[in-house]
């Protein structure tokens, strides 16, 4: 006779969390030319001219457009760094970062 008994398996695998994705946010301002915008999404995003001229004319008339989601510090670097390149040029530009829903 079988006496063996089997215990359900009851959390034993704790669910894991994927880490939320973070949007980079560009911001218009009324000084930065069109085309420092467009290059700079260019250069650090690796948006295509096409890409980076909607992004950019979409913060132009609604105040700001989503560039790109990427996990936290890679967002946060970038957003940086994108921010570092108008100043360092002499413009307001700015880039913020947001957790996605
Ligand atoms: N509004 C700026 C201009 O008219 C251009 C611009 C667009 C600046 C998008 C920032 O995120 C921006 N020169």
């Amino acid at each position: 006779m079988n006496t063996t008994t089997t215990k359900p398996r009851t959390s034993t695998r704790p669910k894991v969390e994927r880490p939320k994705l973070h949007k980079v946010i560009l911001l218009n301002d009324d000084f930065t030319p069109r085309e420092f915008v467009v290059r700079v999404l260019k250069a650090e995003f690796h948006l295509t001219e096409e890409q980076s001229y909607r992004v950019m004319i979409t913060a132009h008339r609604k105040g700001s457009c989503v560039v790109a989601v990427f996990p936290r510090d890679v967002a946060e670097t970038k957003a940086t760094r994108a921010t570092d390149a108008g100043k360092a040029a002499g413009f307001p530009l700015q880039f913020t970062t947001e957790p996605e829903e």
